[in-house]
């Protein structure tokens, strides 16, 4: 096992993989921009090195100024956590190259399954069912508008390095192809320094599903069952909880070894995860691949147990995966909320500023991961998630009785949250009734 590492990131995700790494005996040396210097956390770990402003290209996004302050603190690795530089495959090659392990995917991998086209090629190949859809990049707009006549309307068009709805069009007619392709194209352009696109058919109000994975070194590789993480608003997700509850144990098993499968045809290591699209049929179809540990990974901790960040430690270092996929069992029914500092009420308009009432919930099933306390800053140069709330009960019922009263004991002021959506969500009788899909807080909550 490393003996001391780097953590390349800041918040809660810092805190959280402080916390395992402590439990493993590993130093850790945390990194902070200056809008961070008061942060509680930077104390919990062994050393804390500014390397910038508060500007994310002057730290957070730094490779330069990272590496350095790896060099000086003399670390064998470093975890990048989720966002920032986690899926940046430039900056695992560089601790490559710098003789540091990346705790994650080789740049290869992360290359290969980053590449939404590249991906949907590797599903295709281990015959995991993909969206029907183009081969490969579209050429241009008149390609775009052939494909879709192929496929049929409505189709949707994607960025090959998108992420986060960006340079997304669903496209209903051949009179708006070219203007969609168009603008698409930019979009991607502009965000990810590559216009290429490709096409799908549009599946209608599906649900969106994840499967947990994890690989060792030795070509190991196990699943840690799926996450429903259909309540989004505009790509950010809101709720997510595991198991999904439409499921039955012969389709959860069906998805969960195709998710094994996408990732097998890699030389994979550490945590990924596969999404799938699930139909009105509850038929899947796989869309993509995320190389990090993801935001909502602690609700499949709450269900199996397990806990993905020693695993994501371990495996890097060279340990296997010494457990049996039948002995990762799942239990019960675990939610997580985000909760953010964003105004409901001004289109969920970031709401930065002092936290100067601060009461967390707690009790039996109730889990809180948050670097935030009272006085703490929410500065408005970085994400606006304040707290993670995730509960763990029995069935799905009872797991929603805990969140909505965890939520109502949770005080945060004066900055605006998303507490109160949360709350209409989980007491609206569609979700109580597992009644859900991708389209709902637009068609029921606005
Ligand atoms: C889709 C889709 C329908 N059909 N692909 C959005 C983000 C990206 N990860 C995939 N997304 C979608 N891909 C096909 N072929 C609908 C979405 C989608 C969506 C997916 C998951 C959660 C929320 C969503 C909201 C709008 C659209």
């Amino acid at each position: 096992m490393f003996s001391r590492i780097l953590i390349a990131n800041r918040g809660e995700i810092a805190l959280r993989i402080i916390r395992a790494c402590q439990e493993l005996g590993i130093e850790t040396v945390a990194i902070y921009s200056e809008a961070d210097k008061d942060a509680q956390y930077l104390k919990m770990a062994n050393e804390a090195i500014c390397i910038g402003p508060a500007s994310p290209l002057e730290s957070y996004l730094n490779i330069p100024r990272i590496i350095s302050a790896a060099e000086i603190a003399d670390v064998e690795a470093i975890h990048p956590g989720y966002g920032f530089l986690a899926e940046n495959d430039h900056f695992a090659e560089v601790c490559q190259d710098c003789g540091i392990t990346f705790i994650g995917p080789s740049a290869e991998s992360m290359r290969q399954l980053g590449d939404k086209v590249e991906a949907r090629k590797i599903a295709q190949k281990a015959r995991v069912p993909v969206v029907p859809g183009s081969d490969g990049p579209l050429a241009n707009d008149g390609e775009a508008i052939k494909m879709a006549n192929k496929i049929g309307y409505p189709v949707i068009l994607k960025a090959a390095a998108g992420g986060g709805g960006r340079g997304m069009r669903v496209v209903h007619s051949d009179i708006s192809m070219r203007s969609a392709f168009a603008s698409a194209q930019a979009e991607s352009e502009a965000a990810f320094n590559n216009g290429t696109l490709f096409m799908e058919k549009y599946v209608l109000d599906p649900r969106h599903v994840e499967v947990q994975v994890m690989s060792d070194k030795a070509g190991n590789v196990l699943h840690f069952y799926e996450r429903d993480c259909s309540i989004q608003r505009r790509h950010q997700k809101l709720i997510e909880e595991a198991p999904c509850p439409i499921l039955d144990d012969k389709m959860r098993e069906e998805l969960c070894k195709a998710a094994i499968k996408v990732v097998k045809q890699t030389d994979y290591v550490g945590a990924a995860t596969v999404e799938f699209l699930l139909d009105k049929n509850k038929k899947f179809y796989f869309i993509e691949v995320n190389t990090r540990i993801q935001v909502e990974h602690p609700v499949t901790e709450m269900v199996t147990g397990h806990d993905l960040i020693k695993w994501q430690l371990k495996v890097a270092s060279g340990q296997i995966l010494d457990i049996k996929q039948k002995d990762i069992k799942l239990i019960g029914s675990a939610i997580e909320c985000r909760i953010n500092a964003e105004d409901p009420a001004r289109d969920f308009a970031p709401c930065p500023g002092k936290i100067t009432k601060y009461i967390q919930p707690g009790g039996l099933g109730v889990r809180v991961d948050t670097h935030v306390y009272q006085d703490w800053m929410i500065s408005p140069h970085y994400d606006s998630m304040i707290a993670k709330l995730i509960t763990l009960q029995n069935t799905r019922e009872e797991s929603i009785a805990t969140m909505v009263r965890a939520l109502k004991e949770f005080k945060i002021e004066p900055v605006k949250t998303t507490i109160p959506v949360c709350l209409n969500i989980l007491t609206h009788n569609l979700y109580l009734k597992n009644k859900v899909d991708t389209s709902f807080i637009e068609q029921h909550m606005s």
